[in-house]
């Protein structure tokens, strides 16, 4: 069958300015037959979210080259329960060093997460030096084209579902060394990081309740192509499949 990639992004503010909030979002593959169910789905999702306070939605639907599908397994999740976010922020720091990111590279991934009020997607960093590879900015780098095959029945939450299904992307690229992510949405404060090796390890505390900032942060090795892969992580289509 043919396929199609369905995407919906709802924000505050003028539709393509810096600065205007993003607050909702969310990424479909589906056939034909689904189209209608799946684009009402996510422009329910949208006003569910957004509860009229939303400047504008959009929504894109295109079709994907079928040939280009891929279809890998979920991340293994495990999970660490902890007392303090400063003891979250260890965890974390353990698990990155050792999935080979360097201590300076985790700083500036904290800098980053703690920093950006308005990070709508990921930032792309070196994970020996450090430094920020990607030159979008607060926009960030929006990972998409992915989706579960059978629903994602894995996971009863839609929020971990699509964290995820965005991670075992993420993490299936050869150029990635592991991820660092917490939400934005200042009332939840679980996060994770994630690799091929780690799998997908989520933290609880990661952040403190009532904090907006937060986002992704995705460490490559020092040899990485940076179109490549953000070509990769924006365009190519990738089904989860448990
Ligand atoms: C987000 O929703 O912005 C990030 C989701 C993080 C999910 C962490 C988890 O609970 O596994």
């Amino acid at each position: 069958p043919e396929y199609f990639s369905v995407r919906m992004r709802a924000a505050e503010g003028k539709a393509h300015e810096l600065g205007g909030k993003h607050i909702s979002g969310g990424e479909r593959l589906c056939d034909h037959s689904q189209l209608g169910a799946i684009a009402t789905e996510l422009l329910a999702k949208a006003s569910n979210h957004t509860r009229g306070s939303a400047d504008f939605i959009q929504l894109v639907v295109e079709k994907v080259p079928s040939e280009q599908l891929q279809f890998i397994p979920p991340l293994d999740v495990s999970a660490i329960e902890v007392a303090t976010v400063q003891e979250g922020h260890d965890k974390a720091k353990d698990q990155l060093a050792a999935a080979g990111v360097s201590e300076r590279a985790i700083e500036h991934a904290f800098f980053i997460l703690n920093h950006e009020r308005n990070l709508r997607g990921a930032a792309i960093v070196n994970c020996e030096t450090g430094e920020r590879l990607d030159d979008r900015e607060q926009k960030g780098v929006r990972v998409s084209r992915m989706d579960w095959n059978d629903g994602g029945q894995v996971e009863d939450s839609v929020r971990v579902r699509e964290a995820l299904a965005l991670a075992t992307k993420v993490a299936h690229s050869p150029y990635t060394v592991a991820e660092l992510c917490w939400s934005d949405d200042p009332d939840y404060v679980t996060g994770y990081v994630s690799s091929q090796q780690l799998g997908y390890v989520r933290i609880s505390p990661l952040k403190k309740m009532g904090c907006e900032s937060g986002g992704r942060v995705f460490f490559v090795h020092n040899d990485v192509d940076i179109d490549s892969y953000m070509n990769f992580l924006e365009r190519k289509p990738v089904f989860i499949q448990g």
